[in-house]
């Protein structure tokens, strides 16, 4: 089977295995894990903030980022094809009381689109606007990286309207070796983000949210309410430490495979920038069963959109199959 579903069905390499097996381990809540630690120390460092938490996924990430700068009752606005409202089961609202709301801006971050539906904290009628998440890549929007100057200028304002910024960063790693923007750069444009090493990094588990200190410190308790509190995770986190050290320059070679499939699959190549290709207007369904029937696996977006996703198990000769299958059943 060549997998395409998702960078989540990566399997950690015998280099990674080892390092897991030979990681250097204690009671993480009681902050004795030394990889734990190391993780997290490294993180803060290259996201440009104090702290960081290392947590179980990437949807506790985002939710206890959000949860961070927003109160329950207030609101998160994000994009209406964010990972956050469509993928977290609700989470903000059921465990946290957030209110969410949402923009269709096909995924490409327009700052002053977004600015325009903050709604403030004086107004005794409306639910006050606390926080904006961004998402960078953006999944559903086929993993476009956000332009920088409209990253800049959401913050800008941000700092003045007293909103606080969440970035998820499930897949920032890539939007960096995208656009050789440095991972701090990104990380100082949000009071709160998460990174996945669980994705294109190919960790098994696991995610890192950075933030002030103060605010780590909270999250460290709201990770433990939510019953994320692990104990020997050093095991994980070699797995992360082994990723940030081996798997971060190879993302390019993903990128690359994207747009070899974008290619043979008569994608706009200005819409692939990183991993991940979606096919617009096809029978999803119908392409996604068939290619299963011949050894490819591809997800879907809803039923008219595809996704193909880019990762290290799967080589130049497993995309050139892949896109050989899916490109005959879409011409069908
Ligand atoms: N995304 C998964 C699915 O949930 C759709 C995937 O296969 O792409 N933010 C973004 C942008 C994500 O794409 C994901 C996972 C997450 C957060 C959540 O990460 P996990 O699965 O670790 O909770």
């Amino acid at each position: 089977m060549i997998d395409l579903r998702s960078d989540t069905v990566t399997r950690p390499t015998p280099g990674m295995r080892r390092a897991m097996a030979e990681a250097e381990v204690g009671d993480d809540v009681y902050g004795e894990d030394p990889a734990v630690r190391e993780l997290e120390e490294r993180f803060a460092d290259l996201m440009g903030h104090e702290a960081a938490l290392f947590v179980p996924s990437g949807t506790m990430g985002n939710q206890i980022g959000m949860r961070l700068v927003c109160e329950p009752g207030q609101e998160v606005l994000c994009d209406a094809d964010a990972h956050v409202v469509t993928y977290e089961m609700g989470a903000a609202a059921a465990v946290f009381g957030i209110s969410t709301r949402t923009v269709v801006t096909g995924g490409r971050l327009d700052a002053a689109q977004l600015v325009e539906q903050v709604r403030g904290r004086d107004d005794w009628h409306l639910t006050a606007t606390a926080a904006i998440a961004v998402e960078n890549t953006h999944n559903r929007g086929g993993g476009l990286v956000q332009p920088l100057d409209q990253l800049e200028q959401l913050f800008a304002w941000s700092r003045e309207h007293d909103v606080a910024v969440h970035l998820d960063g499930a897949r920032l790693v890539n939007a960096s070796v995208a656009s050789g923007v440095p991972l701090a750069t990104y990380g100082r444009l949000a009071d709160t983000a998460s990174v996945c090493l669980s994705k294109g990094l190919g960790a098994p588990v696991g995610s890192v949210l950075v933030g002030s200190a103060a605010r780590i410190a909270a999250g460290r308790l709201w990770r433990k309410r939510l019953g994320g509190g692990m104990r020997q995770a050093g095991v994980l986190a070699a797995a992360g430490l082994y990723a940030l050290d081996h798997h971060v320059e190879r993302l390019a070679t993903d990128h690359e495979h994207a747009r070899l499939l974008a290619e043979r699959l008569g994608v706009d190549p200005a819409r692939v920038e990183t991993n991940i290709v979606v096919v617009e207007d096809v029978a999803a369904p119908m392409v996604a069963e068939a290619a299963k029937a011949e050894g490819v696996l591809v997800s879907q977006v809803d039923a008219r959109r595809l996704r193909l996703v880019t990762h290290l198990d799967v080589d130049k000769a497993g995309v050139e199959r892949a896109a050989d299958v899916v490109a005959g059943l879409i011409a069908r």
